[in-house]
């Protein structure tokens, strides 16, 4: 499977896109992990997103497509994969269109979260991009450059939304039930 998942910043995307790879056997990418792998390493990539990544801005797109480009060209990603914040505006849609070709995304699941949750367990989480007003821009970026790609997918009949609140295992229950939809799908 090929899958998306899209959601405002502390929807749990990075919570759920784990137990959908262990449960599915796919290859996680994460922009988010990778690019603060690069921060840490404190390679020259990573001082480039460095200052966007802590305002809560998004990062230029030449990195983020690199960074992911690199990890769907090993063999492993060939098998399938979930790409867990990314793309992340339709710039970022349309390049990972063209790079795959006819093997392109299967299924994009949306998780929905209100504002107020958000701030909720952004703040108890408390990364270094988890601060109030950081967060708040992280909120409008969201939706002025990512919630685009909501009609985007819906347009090429890939979307399934889910309602993101509730514990983690009811919000893993919910994409599980998309997936299965999917499967019997693509078996029928
Ligand atoms: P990301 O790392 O993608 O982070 P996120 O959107 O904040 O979080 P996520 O939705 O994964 O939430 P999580 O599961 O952790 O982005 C960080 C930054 O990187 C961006 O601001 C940007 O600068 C940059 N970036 C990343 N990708 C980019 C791209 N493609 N282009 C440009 N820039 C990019 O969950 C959050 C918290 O909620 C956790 O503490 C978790 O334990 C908790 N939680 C999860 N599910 C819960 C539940 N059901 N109930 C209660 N709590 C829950």
């Amino acid at each position: 499977m090929r899958l998306v998942l899209l959601g405002p910043p502390g929807a749990g995307k990075g919570t759920q896109a784990e137990r959908i790879c262990a449960s599915h056997e796919l290859v996680h990418l994460s922009t988010g992990d990778l690019l603060r792998a690069a921060v840490a390493a404190g390679s020259e990539l990573g001082l480039r997103a460095k200052a966007a990544m802590d305002a809560g801005d998004l990062v230029s797109d030449e990195i983020v497509l690199a960074l992911v480009r690199e990890r769907l060209e090993q063999p492993d990603a060939a098998k399938g994969f979930l790409l867990d914040g990314f793309p992340r505006n339709t710039a970022q849609a349309e390049a990972l269109d063209a790079d795959l070709g006819d093997r392109g995304v299967q299924r994009v699941i949306s998780m929905r979260l209100d504002d107020e949750e958000i701030m909720r367990r952004l703040l108890a989480r408390g990364r270094k991009d988890d601060q109030e007003i950081v967060i708040r821009n992280r909120l409008e970026v969201y939706r002025e450059e990512t919630a685009p790609l909501i009609a985007y997918y819906e347009g090429k009949d890939l979307l399934s939304s889910i309602d993101a609140l509730g514990t983690m295992d009811e919000v893993f229950e919910r994409i599980q039930s998309v997936l299965a939809d999917e499967s019997a799908g693509a078996g029928a």
